[in-house]
């Protein structure tokens, strides 16, 4: 039995005070669904066993290029991070793994393992770091890492990865996500050929070293910190490394990495259908990599991706099981609330693309009726599941709206007075 950071009394307080509407709310959902032919149990079976990683990175306040602005009683290790990623989960009963970052998150593994598995939580991708330089790091990352034109920058890059893998198998990671920053800030700066060599041959040497039933994720990202060019910068290319390095080797979507109008959901399809959609970083987006909650600006987009992604899973797609896992830079809100809620958002759109009427699209698509094709899945969007979220939620243990649980057990008060505050810290933008 996991250790409680939340007092488990006060989560059945808070349920207690809201478990008659919110059943007399999942009855009549479950009665307005019947009538479209939905069993609601069989939706609230599959929302309970679906679950998104945290970034260990995310609890604490990102931060811009500008300044941070660090709130109260925030985490100084990953100890402390491991903790506030159990109250996350805790409450929501929807976040059970964590995804580290090296070199932010470098410690004893053993103790690693001791403390998530007393929280009840796992170890979800590994996160390398080649895009900053550690303190006493020999050779810098400033003109890039494993595309960098010095074949011994390249090598400490490599052997930066390799120990990554080494850290995560201590721990029971099964993953590595890799995003590099290389690129050029000029025309001209960079051989835009040359660097993409230099870059597979040492993706390559990581590759090797990944056991078997690992698999890597590579993250491709438009632009930032390189601003003319970037190594790693679309879906194609990200699909061409997948493709070069062999069947452990799966593309990662992060949606804050395109174009602005960019359509995601395609390019989803377009991964599942080739058998290379390794998984998500979900966050969302207004201009750039912005790194906002997921579901804070464009709701629809994120179920349009579930959408592809439950299509997907019917269809029984090869070798789909992608991963999934919330990237987000905090600003201005508790990262504790923005990652529940983030989680939550997750969640809900999941459970929105369980709705579709997949029968009645299909006839749509095939007679070409693009009107009601469309309304089939607005009919789906519109459909308030919060019921359903809440049940999963409920019944698993967690709380029934973990954002008034989380503000009424007073957790970051008591964190303000047991952590002194810190002036670093680890950035939050990856
Ligand atoms: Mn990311």
């Amino acid at each position: 039995m996991a250790e409680h950071v939340i007092a488990s009394n006060l989560v059945e307080r808070h349920n207690a005070a809201e478990k008659a509407s919110l059943r007399r709310d999942y009855d009549a959902l479950g009665e307005r669904l019947y009538r479209r032919g939905i069993a609601i149990d069989a939706v609230l079976q599959k929302v309970a066993a679906f679950t998104v990683a945290v970034p260990s990175w995310g609890v604490g306040t990102g931060g811009t290029r500008f300044a941070r602005f660090p709130g109260v009683g925030e985490p100084r290790d990953i100890f402390d991070k491991l903790q506030d990623c159990a109250v996350i989960n805790e409450l929501t009963r929807a976040t059970p793994s964590v995804s580290l970052h090296i070199p932010w998150d470098k410690a004893d593994p053993a103790r690693l393992k001791e403390t998530a598995y007393r929280f009840g939580l796992g170890f979800d991708a590994m996160n390398s770091n080649t895009f900053s330089d550690a303190p006493g790091q020999p050779l810098s990352y400033k003109f890039g890492s494993l595309s960098h034109t010095d074949p011994a920058t390249r090598r400490q890059a490599v052997e930066h990865n390799l120990e990554c893998i080494e850290i995560g198998k201590a721990i029971g990671s099964k993953a590595l996500t890799v995003w590099i920053g290389d690129g050029s800030n000029f025309p001209g700066q960079s051989n835009f050929t040359r660097a993409f060599e230099r870059y597979l041959s040492a993706m390559k040497d990581v590759y090797a070293a990944l056991p078997t039933d690992w698999r890597l994720f590579t993250e491709h990202k438009m632009y930032e910190p390189a601003f003319y060019s970037t190594v790693v910068q679309d879906w194609g290319t990200n699909y061409l490394i997948a493709q070069e390095l062999g069947q452990k080797a799966f593309c990662l979507v992060d949606l804050g990495h395109h174009a602005p109008n960019v359509n995601i959901e395609m390019i989803v399809a377009r991964l599942i259908q080739f058998g290379k959609l390794g998984g998500f970083h979900f966050n969302d987006s207004k201009y750039g990599d912005d790194d906002l909650d997921a579901g804070a600006i464009d709701p629809y987009r994120l179920f349009l991706v579930f959408n592809e992604l439950v299509d997907a899973g019917l269809d029984g797609a090869k070798g789909f099981s992608p991963a999934h896992m919330l990237d987000q830079s905090h600003n201005v809100t508790d990262p504790i609330e923005s990652l529940m809620v983030s989680a939550m958002e997750v969640q809900r759109a999941y459970a929105q693309a369980l709705l579709v009427d997949r029968g009645a699209l299909e006839g749509f698509q095939a007679t070409n009726d693009a009107l009601m094709a469309t309304q089939t899945l607005k009919a789906a969007f519109r459909t308030d599941v919060e019921p359903i979220l809440a049940m999963a939620r409920m019944m698993a243990g967690g709380a029934v709206d973990p954002v008034a649980a989380y503000r009424a057990s007073g957790y970051r008060a008591r964190m303000a007075g047991e952590r002194p505050a810190v002036s670093a810290g680890g950035g939050g933008i990856v």
